[in-house]
């Protein structure tokens, strides 16, 4: 089942979002293409620092408009993700999630019900934009949380966070419509190209968006790639990034497309145990419970959009994993607006 790629398009024609942020977005988007590009932060006049701006400072202030859904984005984050490696090393507790897909509305609700950061450590499995309508909204709350907290929450690249499905699957034309322009797609796919490619949990629980590579037998052969790149049509970055677990023994073609593999029990069977791991948690396809585990407990797969694209009626997931390395699944559904 491929419903992370291959749903129906659903496009941008309504938009929530416009609510919240209606003055600015709007006169974004009808302004001429000569309107400056260069301020992404909000600016609107009645924003005073605060009382409130102690070690936190300005960031605590963004942070507080990316809740109420307001658009900004951060240098600093490029410059943080840089210093991270490959597969970046995590402490339990922690709380690991799988796609998002612009579902903003969904990412309060399951911080709702999961704990906000810092007062809970977390990973996201990536697949932050695309396919819903509020992208720009999820993916900057998460690089600021991200800019305040670096130590606590811990962002993987998913095959989202690309140029190429980005023009295709919505990320692009919603930049374009909320910010009148492409440079801030532009800025947001550049960074992209800076998020890890895998956590690694107390050294036992491996986390990446898609799965294992026939071109990867060891963690260490991960941490080599060069990964400061768009992510390539093949190889073992592109497998990371895109395969899925399954049913059949050993490695298979996946119907996502050419050069894209599945892996079967035997091949997560040797993967865990050449690397010391107790399993590995993945997200890329949406399972109607939000979880589902496979090969016997070597592979579990978290997704945490609900309701995916507006139409399939999952359910959505995180998995809080404790400090005996023990996972317990929370279940939440999507919240009904009027
Ligand atoms: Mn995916």
């Amino acid at each position: 089942m491929d419903l992370s790629d291959s749903g129906s398009s659903s496009s941008s024609s309504s938009s929530f979002s416009s609510s919240s942020s209606s003055s600015s977005s709007s006169s974004a988007a009808s302004s001429p293409s000569s309107s400056p590009p260069s301020s992404p932060l909000p600016s609107n006049g009645s924003d005073s620092p605060g009382p409130n701006a102690e070690s936190g400072g300005d960031v605590d202030r963004w942070i507080e408009q990316l809740y109420k859904g307001h658009q900004l984005t951060q240098d600093e984050a490029k410059e943080i993700l840089s210093t991270e490696s490959n597969i970046r090393e995590v402490a339990s507790p922690v709380t690991v999630c799988g796609d998002l897909h612009g579902q903003f509305r969904d990412l309060l609700e399951l911080f709702r019900v999961g704990g906000k950061c810092p007062d809970t450590n977390f990973v996201f499995m990536g697949d932050y934009v695309d396919r819903g309508e509020c992208s720009v909204e999820t993916i900057s709350l998460l690089l600021a949380l991200k800019v305040r907290y670096r130590d606590r929450i811990t962002l993987l690249r998913g095959n989202h966070e690309s140029r190429s499905l980005t023009e295709i699957f919505g990320f692009y034309d919603e930049c374009n419509k909320k910010y009148g322009c492409p440079d801030i797609w532009k800025y947001f796919t550049d960074l992209f190209d800076y998020l890890p490619l895998c956590a690694l949990i107390d050294s036992e629980i491996l986390c990446v968006h898609g799965g294992l590579s026939p071109y990867v037998e060891t963690l260490d052969e991960i941490r080599v790639i060069d990964r400061v790149q768009e992510i390539p049509d093949e190889g073992a970055m592109f497998n990371l990034m895109w395969s899925d677990p399954n049913e059949d023994l050993g490695w298979g073609n996946n119907s996502r497309g050419p050069l894209i593999f599945t892996f079967g029990e035997d091949i997560s069977d040797e993967f865990l145990d050449d690397n010391g791991l107790k399993f590995l948690s993945r997200a890329h396809e949406c399972v109607i419970n939000g979880y589902w585990w496979q090969h016997n407990g070597n592979v579990v797969t978290i997704f945490s959009a609900p309701n995916y694209i507006g139409e399939v009626g999952n359910r959505a997931a995180i998995m809080k994993v404790n400090e005996e390395l023990v996972p317990s699944m929370v279940q939440f559904e999507a919240i009904h607006y009027p």
